[in-house]
């Protein structure tokens, strides 16, 4: 909707803003480190408020926790929407001169009355109304969201849903207000930036403008190919049609993560060809044909990373990598001078140099400058811009400079799996604080918590289904089963349970999940899959429940 794709706020105005909305996001426990920003703001006098489906350890430090039923975030803020307008608290300035399409938003939102959706979404009308007013009328407000937002199969129109909101009242393009998707991995932003996606290339340039491809094409000395790549559910499409049948796999354990994982294992041994570069030697690589270990990005060789706010900062080479692992970009480069095409980078920051000539948003940042300043904030244009705290600003110049920001009219659909009889509980997934991921990296370590998967389920379902706190369970889906701990806790809602992706070894979650995937985005709906819960007979496991180990 703005023609960029970064969080807008910096971490510094977290701390000076008036209001969050943390919408589908549980930072406490996955950003902890940008957590503490917002909980200066909050100590300062900011007010925190939650929107998901379970109370997790962020709802716990937050004024308000909004109890959402998966999925049913766009009825939540289309009814916030409709609410604001009623109200005249809508900012009329801002809607008239910086955006368009303000009237068909207006006629969408019509059916979300509160009444509606309190039916929808669960959540208390009287809470979604003091939530409007307050989002609407706070001097500075921000919505931050991640996974409980964008796993889903339609996560880019729920994000519009968000966005739309900030379009009417205003919170964006100024300083402490505005909409700042937070970043998983401490790099993706970078591999994002640096055109690790299928349609962009290095600073989010449009692989198919032939102006952009005519500029790569000559520094690369190379013809690039005119239409975007397959995002990666497109690309498990073309694997099962025959289209792709070689893939090289760098630091990501597909065969753990990604959803409906008896279909990602069938399609990975179909595969003519399957080369992984890794660190550890993964669920993933133990199927390769050629395995090249690599160098920990992070600690044993060079580079740069980029943060959720955009702060392109240093990583230093601080251990020798063990026996045969290689930087990741000696591999690359060994590989290329092998396909005929010699690349003669000396180091990682004459690669960064190549950036920096290409890519207008990064074009000001010499790794001299990223030194000086402690990082630097995209778009950073000269060598002598201090980078952007925060982005659109554009948007508050009378008149506007360049385009508006247009409304995206979006309606309330369910998720696709449906709850049935056979499969009457709904299951999200996500993370816990001790670990990371498909726990590659966090299993071999010793952790205040035991290293086992917890079926989190409501102390009503637990009775309903012959279920005590440790007991063994069975946990099956319309595409498999598997075993898990009991957990029994009113932190997720009736009717909703939650495990994590990180023990796959041993329960290995994306069995059960669906791959319905959002046509826009690829991204599966991770968050939303139908199961059935059972006691295993035999066999029960005792756990022991720490204070700290509350998933
Ligand atoms: N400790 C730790 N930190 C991590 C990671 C890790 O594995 N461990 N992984 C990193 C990565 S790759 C990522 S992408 C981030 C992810 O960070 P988060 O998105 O914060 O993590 P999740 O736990 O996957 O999901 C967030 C929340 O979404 C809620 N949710 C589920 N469905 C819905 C819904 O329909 N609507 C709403 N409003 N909420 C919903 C869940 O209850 C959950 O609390 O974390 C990063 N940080
Ligand atoms: N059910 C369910 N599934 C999910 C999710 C969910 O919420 N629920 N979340 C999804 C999300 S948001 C994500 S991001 C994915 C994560 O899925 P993956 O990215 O597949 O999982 P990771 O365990 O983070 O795997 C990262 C790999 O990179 C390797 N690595 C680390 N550093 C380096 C390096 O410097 N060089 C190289 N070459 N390799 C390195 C690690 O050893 C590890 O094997 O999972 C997705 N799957
Ligand atoms: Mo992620």
């Amino acid at each position: 909707m703005f023609g960029a794709g970064g969080g807008t706020n910096s971490y510094r105005e977290m701390e000076e803003t008036d209001l969050i909305l943390l919408w589908g996001s549980n930072a406490r426990e996955t950003h902890p480190v940008m957590f503490l920003h917002m909980l200066k703001g909050v100590r300062r006098g900011a007010r925190l408020i939650v929107v998901d489906p379970r109370r997790t350890s962020s709802a716990a430090f937050a004024h308000r926790w909004l109890p959402v039923r998966v999925g049913a975030d766009i009825a939540l803020a289309n009814a916030m929407g409709r609410y604001i307008l009623r109200e005249g608290l809508l900012n009329e300035e801002f809607v008239r001169e910086a955006t368009e399409g303000f009237e068909r938003y207006r006629e969408a939102v019509e059916p979300y009355t509160l009444e509606y959706a309190e039916a929808v979404t669960g959540v208390p009308r009287e809470l979604i109304a003091a939530t409007a007013r307050e989002y609407a009328t706070a001097p500075r407000a921000m919505i931050c969201w991640t996974l409980g937002i964008t796993e889903h199969h339609n996560a880019v129109d729920t994000v519009f849903s968000l966005t739309n909101l900030a379009l009417l009242t205003g919170h964006v393009g100024r300083y402490g207000s505005g909409l700042n998707p937070l970043r998983g991995q401490n790099n993706v932003q970078g591999g994002g930036d640096m055109g690790a996606l299928p349609n962009r290339l290095v600073g989010f340039q449009d692989v198919e403008d032939p102006e952009v491809r005519a500029r790569f094409e000559r520094a690369w000395d190379c013809t690039i190919p005119p239409k975007a790549g397959w995002h990666l559910t497109a690309m498990y499409d073309a694997m099962e049609k025959g289209l792709l049948r070689g893939l090289y796999v760098i630091g990501e354990n597909p065969v753990r993560s990604d959803a409906n994982a008896t279909r990602i294992l069938r399609l990975f041994r179909e595969l003519e060809f399957l080369v992984v570069q890794d660190i550890f030697l993964t669920a993933t690589a133990e199927l390769a044909d050629v395995v090249l270990p690599a160098a920990a990005a992070w600690c044993e060789s060079e580079g740069t990373v980029t943060s959720s706010e955009r702060r392109v900062q240093r990583v230093r080479k601080a251990l020798e990598p063990p026996g045969e692992a290689r930087d990741d970009l000696w591999i690359l480069q060994e590989l290329a001078g092998r396909l005929g095409r010699p690349w003669d980078y000396p180091d990682a920051e004459a690669v960064w140099n190549e950036v920096r000539e290409l890519s207008p948003l990064h074009r000001g940042m010499s790794y001299r400058r990223l030194e000086e300043l402690g990082g630097i904030q995209w778009p950073c244009p000269s060598e002598d811009h201090p980078g952007e705290l925060f982005l659109h600003g554009r948007l508050w110049k009378r008149p506007v400079e360049g385009p508006r920001a247009p409304f995206m009219p979006t309606h309330y659909e369910p998720p696709v799996d449906e709850v049935n009889e056979d499969y009457p509980l709904l299951l999200t997934t996500g993370r816990r604080l001790y670990f990371f991921n498909t726990g590659v990296q966090t299993a071999l370590y010793r952790t205040p918590v035991p290293q086992e998967e917890y079926l989190v389920l409501h102390p009503r379902d637990a009775g309903r289904y012959g279920i005590a706190h440790g007991d063994r369970v069975r946990v099956c889906s319309r595409r498999g089963a598997v075993e898990a701990t009991a957990w029994v806790e009113s932190t997720v809602l009736p009717g909703l349970c939650f495990m994590t992706l990180h023990f796959p070894e041993k329960t290995p979650t994306n069995f059960l999940t669906v791959d319905a995937a959002d046509p826009k985005s690829g991204t599966a709906e991770f968050k939303a899959t139908a199961v059935r819960v059972e006691p295993v007979p035999r066999g029960r496991v005792l756990v022991e429940a720490t204070r700290e180990g509350a998933p």
